[in-house]
């Protein structure tokens, strides 16, 4: 029973455990939600006004429009929009937090914090047009970080993060249709007005100005990939290792959650100087874990290994082992104060705009994040001697992860075989058919889906039909959980193209061994990782990013970021699967430029397949075509 609800050996244990002892978890809360509103399904309910709600019914005789006229397509665009809008929202709301934070730390009001990347800090200023000769570091943050929160804004020039991040063909074709964003705060708020009650009612309209919000969200999250590896240093390959036997029985557990690395990070630093303590209160040690996006960020900075994602964040409270689940914002399903209660753990929020009611909340401010940090590890600790001595339920399940493929990773990494054109190879094995293509995993696992079903259905057969697979998010993760980021699995997983390539890359970085199946780059916000890799592939190539055979895909899709990200992967031009029902479906007009029109406009365009088999066929038929294009 428990296998059609996650494929996860570790997460089906908890979930047996969840009903023995009678603790209803996201399975449970789903079931009793089944079967869901049809109308809401398919996009065709709104509640953008006070004369509302209104439906319509695709099938039957009800009322064709809403009360105020608008038609299927006009409610699912403006719906959609929405949904664009919040997750651009998120993301520009943790770039924003970053951006603040480098102001502080460049002016002396946040000790905590240094530039840890001066290299990166000089690069991403170059491409916004900010000095830096002769010039210390601070300075520099300073202005960078100006510039970014100056982005949010309207101005006359376009929105940096967006404008110097793809090619200039790029730029020409987003510019032609009118959907360079102007500022990132700017695209969201115009959605929300012309989405309110009687503006615009244009289905081709509404969905223009969502690619836009999409590119103010591609902004958001190169900005907060970029601000984040200035602050806290570039990924670099890391081993470590995966899923809840990471959870030591004796040990303080803090698992790190959410998404900002702002606190995270903090602790991480000061977890050290904490051991101590965490002794002189009976325990091994303090362990730090990681859990959704916060998981990956430590992961990828600091080898922190992953306890679970996404769906099944409530299990790892379930083990009875976290001592405190440190959560900074989004993703955080409200249900976990609950369970953490009948399982004496904590759960400790930290963001003013995120609290759950029966969590800990410990407010934290840059300017005294150590302090934050400490009194946070010392609650845990407290917990500790709480828990000590009664039973836990780890599952011994883990897997063996190498993680940390930053764009600088995979080019540093490159750089051994080709020291001289470091992504030459990359081109050479294109041109070969080693690697037939790229297939970029996103995004998070759905309560409709078996957790990580989609994800591994697929990347197994990508990976086999030699497409180099990258991932994020809790895509990532899913992966990470089930071998496919242990490099001993190459052979098993990969065709003879894909093989070659990991193993030639492994051996001339002296790995005694090849690199993993695939290619962890990174949190959500990391997507930016993957757009930046695909830009410098194509540049190489001297090709537009809509001509490349690089396709992407949300296979267990929840979040509204998961929404405005696949929109953005779409704008730069990529064949964008999602595995889940978007609700536009009920939307014909809408659902035909999505999937099909918009290709003529960006190049890209969506695929909702909820068959994972059948999905994988669809990529890799948008891959070949992609060749045959080019060419090959
Ligand atoms: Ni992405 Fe990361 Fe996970 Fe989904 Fe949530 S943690 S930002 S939205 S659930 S992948
Ligand atoms: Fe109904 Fe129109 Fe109001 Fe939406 S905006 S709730 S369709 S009247």
């Amino acid at each position: 029973m428990a296998r059609n609800k996650s494929l996860d050996p570790a997460v089906q244990q908890m979930i047996g455990k969840a009903q023995t002892m009678g603790i209803k978890t996201v399975w449970d809360r789903y079931q009793e939600m089944v079967p869901q509103c049809g109308f809401g399904e398919t996009g065709l309910c709104c509640r953008h006004c006070l004369q509302g709600p209104c439906r319509i019914d695709p099938f039957g005789d009800e009322p064709k429009t809403g009360i105020c006229g608008a038609t299927a397509d006009t409610m699912a665009a403006r719906g959609l929009d929405r949904a664009i809008a919040a997750g651009t929202a998120a993301h520009a709301g943790h770039a924003r937090h970053v951006a603040h934070t480098m102001i502080k730390m460049a002016t002396g009001q946040a000790p905590a914090y240094s530039v840890k990347a001066p290299e990166k800090l000089r690069q991403v200023a170059r491409r916004i047009g900010i000095p830096v000769d002769e010039r210390d570091d601070n300075a520099i943050a300073l202005d960078v970080a100006r510039a970014a929160i100056a982005d949010f804004h309207e101005k006359d020039t376009p929105v940096l993060w967006a404008a110097t991040v793809v090619p200039p063909e790029r730029v020409k074709v987003l510019s032609g249709l009118g959907i360079v964003p102007r500022g990132i705060d700017t695209e969201i708020s115009d959605i929300m007005h012309r989405t309110l009650y009687g503006v615009d009612a244009d289905p081709v309209n509404l969905l223009l100005a969502g690619l836009r919000c999409g590119l103010a969200d591609l902004a958001g999250c190169y900005m907060g990939t970029d601000l984040s590896d200035i602050l806290f240093g570039i990924p670099q390959p890391v081993a470590t290792r995966a899923n809840m036997g990471v959870l030591k029985a004796d040990a303080v557990n803090i698992a790190l959650h959410g998404h900002n690395p702002v606190l995270s990070d903090v602790i991480v630093a000061v977890s050290s100087e904490m051991e101590k303590d965490a002794k002189k209160a009976g325990a091994s040690g303090i362990n730090l874990v990681g859990v959704c996006c916060t998981g990956n960020e430590v992961m990828m900075r600091h080898g922190i290994p992953a306890c679970t994602h996404s769906v099944s964040q409530e299990t790892a409270l379930l083990t009875g082992a976290v001592d405190a689940m440190v959560v900074d914002y989004q993703c955080i399903m409200p249900s976990v104060s609950q369970i953490a209660d009948c399982m004496g753990s904590k759960v400790i929020t930290t963001m003013e705009n995120a609290k759950i009611p029966g969590a800990q909340h410990v407010g934290f401010k840059e300017e005294k994040a150590e302090e934050t940090a400490r009194e946070i590890i010392g609650i845990a600790i407290r917990n500790f001697t709480r828990r000590s001595g009664k039973p836990v339920d780890i599952p011994n399940i883990t897997t063996r992860v190498v993680a940390g493929f930053s764009v600088e990773a995979i080019v540093g990494a490159l750089s051994k075989v080709n020291p001289a054109d470091p992504l030459q190879p990359v081109v050479d094995n294109v041109v070969s058919g080693n690697i037939r293509g790229v297939c970029l995993f996103a995004g998070c696992n759905n309560v409709k889906v078996p957790q990580d079903n989609n994800f591994v259905v697929m990347a197994r057969k990508l990976l086999k039909e030699n497409v180099l697979v990258i991932a994020t998010g809790c895509g990532a993760g899913a992966l990470m959980r089930h071998g496919l980021m242990d490099p001993a699995n190459v052979e098993s997983l990969c065709g003879e193209g894909i093989k070659a390539v990991l193993t030639a890359i492994g051996e001339a970085n002296n790995l005694g061994g090849p690199l993993p199946p695939v290619l962890h780059m990174g949190s959500c916000v990391d997507n930016s990782r993957a757009v930046a890799l695909a830009v410098a592939v194509a540049q190489k190539l001297g090709v537009d990013t809509s001509k490349l055979p690089v396709v992407a895909s949300a296979a267990e899709a929840i979040s509204e970021k998961a929404v405005s990200i696949g929109t953005y992967a779409v704008a730069a031009g990529l064949p964008t699967h999602v595995g889940v029902n978007v609700p536009v479906l009920g939307a014909p007009l809408v659902a035909k430029i999505l999937t099909e029109t918009v290709k003529d406009l960006t190049g890209g365009y969506f695929i909702v397949d909820l068959d994972p088999e059948s999905a994988a066929d669809k990529l890799l038929k948008a891959i070949d075509e992609r060749r045959a294009g080019l060419g090959l």
